[in-house]
């Protein structure tokens, strides 16, 4: 049974609103993207050609630049003709700021050929950030990802991004999906200072023989962003409305109002909230 008893001189109506001073949420610490592709075009046993590529970055200094490799292979037997053909990408873009991560991250591979060529392709990218949490916050999080491949020929696609504590290990957002699916997050909650991790990866094959074409896609998007942990709507100001709905969410049991996210709702996440909201920004 739950109670609402008043904190003295802890329970403020208004919170101290002043402009939401631009803290920083969060320094990153580390981080390290790729993209790959391979592809084997071979032509009726005429031309074989295969290569395969990839770039790299190291350091989160070059996060907030895209990332894109693509390779290509079509062997022709004379001027005009070519019986194969198979192509490659993996492709990033991404942008940190002191209080928000945003990323992309897409592979494709796509074969043709004729009945005795063979069109193989991969695209392949990798996402690894750490970072650091620098206060108590608020947070909303979102991803998006699908994996797909055409039926009728030879492939496959993964796709997987989560953000975990490097302190507790629990996850905040994960998404982990095969062939021809999708999933997508939409979560708030609140964050105690410490290290997380953010890592992703797509992958895309085709390998098309004997007549056969397909495509492969991998792709996922994830955006997570932190707010003074008072603004419970995560609307960039902390005001009434944030105390009303966290009182409402706390009253009714639920666990959005699990301000210490223990799993628990009882009167120290009060305790917790109001204090946060009575601190302002
Ligand atoms: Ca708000
Ligand atoms: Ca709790």
């Amino acid at each position: 049974m739950r109670r609402i008893h008043m904190l003295a001189g802890a329970v403020p109506l208004f919170a101290a609103t002043s402009a939401l001073a631009q803290s920083q949420f969060i320094t990153p610490s580390e981080g390290t993207r790729s993209v790959s592709a391979t592809v084997i075009a071979k032509d009726a046993g005429i031309t074989n050609v295969n290569a395969s590529d990839s770039r790299r970055t190291n350091g989160f200094e070059d996060f907030n630049e895209s990332l894109e490799l693509k390779a290509s292979k079509q062997p022709q037997y004379d001027d005009t003709h070519s019986h194969a053909d198979s192509n490659g990408s993996g492709t990033e873009t991404s942008s940190i700021t002191g209080s928000r991560i945003s990323a992309e991250v897409r592979a494709t591979a796509n074969g043709w050929t004729q009945a005795t060529g063979r069109g193989y392709a991969t695209g392949n990218a990798d996402f690894y950030l750490t970072f650091q949490l620098n206060r108590f916050a608020r947070y909303a999080v979102s991803g998006d990802a699908t994996a797909d491949t055409t039926a009728g020929v030879y492939g496959g696609s993964t796709s997987l991004v989560y953000i975990a504590s490097l302190t507790t290990g629990e996850p905040v957002l994960s998404i982990d999906i095969g062939n021809t699916d999708s999933d997508s997050v939409r979560r708030k909650g609140w964050l105690f200072p410490g290290p997380f991790t953010l890592q992703g990866d797509v992958s895309a094959l085709v390998d098309a023989r004997e007549g056969t074409a397909g495509t492969a896609t991998s792709w996922w998007k994830m955006d997570i962003q932190f707010f003074c942990p008072a603004d419970y709507d995560t609307n960039g100001t902390v005001n009434q409305a944030d105390r009303d709905a966290f009182l409402n969410a706390w009253n009714a049991g639920s666990l959005d109002a699990d301000a210490d996210g223990n799993g628990v709702v009882n009167s120290t996440d009060r305790t917790t909230f109001l204090l946060a909201y009575g601190s302002g920004c």
